[in-house]
C-alpha cells in the first residue's frame, strides 16, 4: 500500500490560515481534533473524493451527511443545472417549494406544516423560539453532547450529574442568555424523571438527537425516547427531534420512524439539501401557526427555499424515496462496523461499534458508550491514531471521535473491503501513525 502525501494541501492550508480561522469555514474541518493538518479537496463523485495533491479517498463523512446518494450523483447534478437557467433566488414563493415540503410531509407525517431555512442551526434555534413563543414558557433541555448547531442559548457547558442552569460554553455568550437552558446527561433515565417532576411545568421544550451523532454514536436506551414523550404530553413541553443528522439517514423516516414516536416538532438539515443549503423545522400544525406571518413567533430569511437548493433537495428526496432501499445501505453499514471491531479485536485493541441506516459510529473502548460522558473515556489517542493511518492509506473518516460516520448509496461492497484491508494494516500498526 502507497502512503499518500500531502504538499500541495499542505501549501493551501498555510495561505488558509492567513485569511480564515484556522484555515477553514467550519472548526471541525480544522482536524484539531486528530493532531493534523486538514487536506484541501478539489473533487467528489460518488463514493469518492480527490485532495489538490491528486490524492483518491472513500469518504465516510459524505459533507457530514448530506451526500447520503454518493457526491454529485448525475440525475441531482442534471435537475439543478437545469434549474439554475432559470435563475438563483426569487426571494418569492415558488411551486418548488410547495413540492418539497408535500416529500417531506409524506415522508414525515408528523411534520403537519414546515418552515424551510437555510442551515440546521437555523431551524433549531427557531424551533425553540417557537416553542417558548406558544407556551409562554422560557425553560429548554437539551442533552450533554447533543449538538443542535451553534445558536447561543444552545452553547451552554456539559451539563453536572443533576439538570444544571446553563453556563456559557463558548465566550461571547452572554449568561443571561443561557440561563434557562438546562442540561441532562443523555439517557439518564432518573435525572429526566426527577428533572419532570420538579420543574416540568416551567419547560418549553426539550429537543433531543434521538440518536446522538454528534459524540460519535449513542444510542438511546429502551423507553429512553418513550418516557420523554410522555412526560412532554403530560407537562406541556414541546418535545423536539433534532434530526438534522438522523433524518433521512438512518432509515428514510428518521429515529422518528424506527421508534414510532410522534415528536410535537422536528429540525432537519443535511439530507434535505443533498449537499445544497436548507434546513427545515416543522410539527404539529397548531403550533407552525404560531409562526410568522401566519402568527408571532417572528423567524425570516433571505435564501430560504431558494429555488438551486430546494430542487436539490427535491431530486435527492425523491430518489431516496422510490429508487433506493435502505437495507441495501444497512448491510454496507453493517459489514463495515462489525468489520472494523473484528480487524481491531485481531490485533488486541478493543473496539465498540454501532449502526443504523447509513449512520455508524466506532469507538476504542470496551463498553459500548451509553452517554457522552462514557464516550468521552474511551482511548482518544488511539483514535487519533486510526484515523491519521486511514488518511494516509487513502481513507476519510470523520477528524473527531465525537462524531458518527456516514455510508452512501454510492459506496460498493468492494470499497467496504478495501477500506477493511486497510484498516487491518493500520490497527497492525497503529502506533507508527
Ligand atoms: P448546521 O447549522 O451545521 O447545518 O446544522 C447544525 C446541526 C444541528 N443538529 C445536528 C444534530 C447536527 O449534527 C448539526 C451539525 N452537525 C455538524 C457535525 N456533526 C456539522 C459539521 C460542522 O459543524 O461543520
Amino acid at each position: 500500500m502507497k502512503k499518500l502525501s500531502f504538499e500541495r494541501s499542505e501549501s493551501l492550508y498555510a495561505k488558509a490560515v492567513k485569511l480564515m480561522p484556522g484555515g477553514v469555514n467550519s472548526p471541525v474541518r480544522a482536524f484539531k481534533q486528530v493532531d493534523a493538518n486538514p487536506i484541501f479537496i478539489e473533487r467528489a463523485e460518488g463514493a469518492y473524493m480527490w485532495d489538490a495533491d491528486g490524492n483518491k479517498f472513500i469518504d465516510y463523512i459524505g459533507s457530514w451527511g448530506p451526500a447520503i446518494l454518493g457526491h454529485a450523483h448525475p440525475e441531482v447534478v442534471e435537475a439543478v443545472t437545469a434549474s439554475l437557467k432559470n435563475g438563483f433566488s426569487f426571494g418569492a414563493p415558488s411551486a418548488l417549494e410547495i413540492r418539497i415540503a408535500e416529500l417531506v410531509q409524506k415522508i414525515l407525517p408528523s411534520m403537519e406544516m414546515i418552515r424551510l431555512v437555510s442551515s440546521g442551526t437555523e431551524a433549531c434555534m427557531a424551533a425553540l423560539r417557537l416553542a417558548r413563543g406558544f407556551t409562554g414558557r422560557d425553560k429548554i433541555l437539551k442533552f450533554t453532547g447533543c449538538y443542535h448547531g451553534h445558536a447561543d442559548m444552545l452553547l451552554v457547558k456539559a451539563g453536572s450529574g443533576v439538570a444544571t442552569l446553563g453556563i456559557p460554553g463558548s465566550p461571547g455568550v452572554p449568561a443571561a442568555v443561557v440561563k434557562d437552558t438546562l442540561t441532562l446527561a443523555f439517557n439518564d433515565i432518573q435525572g429526566l424523571k426527577d428533572l419532570f417532576a420538579k420543574e416540568g411545568s416551567e419547560i418549553a421544550a426539550v429537543i433531543v438527537e434521538p440518536i446522538v451523532g454528534n459524540s460519535n454514536f449513542i444510542r438511546p436506551k429502551d423507553g429512553y425516547l418513550e418516557l420523554m414523550r410522555e412526560l412532554c404530553t403530560q407537562s406541556g413541553a414541546i418535545l423536539i427531534f433534532d434530526e438534522v443528522m438522523t433524518g433521512f439517514r438512518v432509515g428514510l423516516t428518521g429515529v422518528q420512524g424506527l421508534k414510532n414516536i410522534k415528536p410535537d416538532l422536528s429540525t432537519l438539515g443535511k439530507v434535505i439539501g443533498g449537499g445544497m443549503p436548507i434546513g427545515a423545522y416543522g410539527g404539529r400544525a397548531d403550533i407552525m401557526a404560531k409562526v410568522a406571518p401566519s402568527g408571532p413567533v417572528y423567524q425570516a430569511g433571505t435564501l430560504s427555499g431558494n429555488p438551486v437548493a430546494v430542487t436539490c433537495g427535491i431530486k435527492t428526496l425523491e430518489l431516496l424515496s422510490t429508487k433506493y432501499d435502505f437495507t441495501d445501505l444497512a448491510k454496507r453499514t453493517r459489514r463495515l462496523s462489525l468489520g472494523l471491531k473484528e480487524r481491531a479485536e485481531k490485533h488486541g485493541i478493543p473496539l465498540s461499534v454501532d449502526y443504523e441506516g447509513g449512520m455508524f459510529g466506532f469507538m476504542f473502548s470496551v463498553k459500548l458508550p451509553e452517554s457522552f460522558e462514557e464516550a468521552a473515556q474511551c482511548n482518544i489517542t488511539q483514535f487519533k491514531q486510526f484515523f491519521r493511518g486511514m488518511l494516509s492509506y487513502g481513507v476519510y473518516l470523520a477528524p473527531s471521535a465525537y462524531e458518527a460516520g456516514f455510508i452512501s448509496f454510492a459506496h460498493s461492497d468492494k470499497d467496504v473491503e478495501d477500506t477493511l484491508n486497510i484498516a487491518d494494516y493500520v490497527f497492525a500498526n497503529l502506533s507508527q501513525f
